[in-house]
């Protein structure tokens, strides 16, 4: 096991202002930064990311989400971060989502769902890779 994770803030949640909030719970909750960056998708670089998703009726909307803002991309890190992670941001659909899970308190809709948190180890390491370089991770 990594014990590291992946996330990003998405647009939505960039453009409400909450990215110091949820910044400041992943630290509370107990995640050492390894990497942090604000960037942009290119609409490409959205459809790359998401690319297993390719096939799926909301793929085009989901690629011009993710294209349509900053976001925040991150590398943490805790004991069982994957799994505990997507914990803490809860389900895929906010209606759906445990109280207090950021997803609960900030995402407005499955599409528009504040943050981006890594289902397995492997695509930890691969989404880190995507958006970080060695250099960039402490
Ligand atoms: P998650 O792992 O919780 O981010 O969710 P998925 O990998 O299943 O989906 C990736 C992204 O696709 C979600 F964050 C939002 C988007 N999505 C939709 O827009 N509609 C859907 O029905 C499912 C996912």
């Amino acid at each position: 096991m990594s014990n590291r994770t992946f996330t990003m803030i998405k647009p939505d949640a960039f453009r409400k202002g909450h990215s110091g909030a949820i910044i400041d719970r992943f630290i509370k909750e107990g995640y050492r930064i390894v990497a942090l960056k604000l960037t942009k998708l290119s609409p490409e670089k959205a459809g790359e990311f998401y690319a297993v998703h390719k096939e799926r009726p909301f793929y085009g909307e989901l690629v011009e989400f993710m294209s349509s803002g900053p976001i925040f991309a991150a590398i943490l890190e805790k004991e069982n971060a994957v799994a505990s992670f997507r914990e803490l941001i809860g389900a895929t659909n906010p209606a759906q989502a445990a109280e207090g899970t950021i997803r609960k308190l900030y995402a407005s809709s499955v599409g528009e769902n504040a943050v981006h948190g890594s289902d397995s180890d492997e695509n930890a390491a691969i989404e880190g890779a995507f958006f970080f370089s060695g250099l960039e991770q402490f």
